[in-house]
């Protein structure tokens, strides 16, 4: 049996954005709004905990700057810094700056073969992802997507489970008949409260996560030639990439 979609998380899963992407953004809005804020690598993977940008901000202040002095329109704010953010972001994946994980390119493109459809479930903004999917994929990739869930499309983002019932729903399947891709704790719960199947690839701000419950974890997809590291799961008889035939065995849907 073959999964009738494949729904990807977009940030640590098709490539690794976070550190030396939406973290350089930030920290660029930051500098430009002559704000002293600044993330470290470390740091930033302490936020990671709290995910979207604006509530990630907000969170930042509450729990590191209590030296910071609020304005009376804060919201505004963050929604100006945000915005900057998200110009610095996609002016950075214009440049090529980010490319897709191992193992990314061909699992998408072996779905299409296959008429396999896809979909997107994220909490990132719609424009980072259009970004991302036109410099780092294809020109025309967006259109491959049939579904794009994203950003502030719903009230509560992961591990709320609420961007992927929005996907399931325009797809008009039910989660037993997908498969759902994520690198991080808050993705497989989200995905998990969804009811989907997933797929766990790490990164090196989600290697030390609870992932009970994935169907499996790799330290990526894989490729022939770059074979992947299986790091919880099932056996995969000497699989050196999720393609298809390792696929199906981890999907078995109804
Ligand atoms: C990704 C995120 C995003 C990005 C920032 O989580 O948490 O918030 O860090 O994007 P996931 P925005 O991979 O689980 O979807 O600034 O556009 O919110
Ligand atoms: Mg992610």
């Amino acid at each position: 049996m073959t999964p009738e979609a494949l729904i990807f998380d977009v940030d640590g899963t098709l490539a690794d954005t976070e550190r030396d992407g939406h973290r350089i953004a930030f920290n660029a809005a930051f500098a430009e709004a002559g704000l002293d804020w600044d993330w470290d690598v470390d740091l930033y993977g302490e936020l990671l905990a709290v995910t979207g940008g604006k509530e990630r901000m907000r969170h930042y202040v509450e729990r590191c700057r209590p030296d910071y002095a609020m304005p009376a329109d804060f919201d505004a704010l963050i929604a100006r810094l945000h915005a900057a953010k998200t110009r610095h972001y996609t002016a950075l994946l214009g440049r090529g700056g980010i490319p897709l994980r191992p193992g990314v390119r061909r699992l998408i493109s072996e779905a299409r073969a296959r008429s396999v459809r896809l979909a997107i479930a994220t909490t990132t903004t719609p424009d980072n992802v259009s970004a991302l999917l036109r410099h780092a994929v294809a020109p025309d990739a967006e259109s491959w997507f049939e579904v794009i869930g994203a950003g502030d499309l719903v009230p509560a983002k992961k591990p709320a489970p609420d961007i992927y019932y929005y996907v399931l729903e325009r797809l008009g399947l039910e989660p037993a008949r997908c498969l759902a891709f994520e690198d991080s704790e808050n993705g497989l719960r989200s995905a998990q409260a969804a009811g989907l199947k997933t797929v766990i690839t790490v990164n090196d701000y989600t290697r030390a996560h609870d992932f009970r419950g994935a169907a499996i974890v790799l330290d990526q997809l894989g490729e022939p030639d770059r074979p992947f590291r299986v790091l919880s799961g099932p056996a995969v008889n000497g699989a050196a990439c999720l393609d298809f035939d390792l696929l199906k065995k981890l999907y078995r849907g109804p």
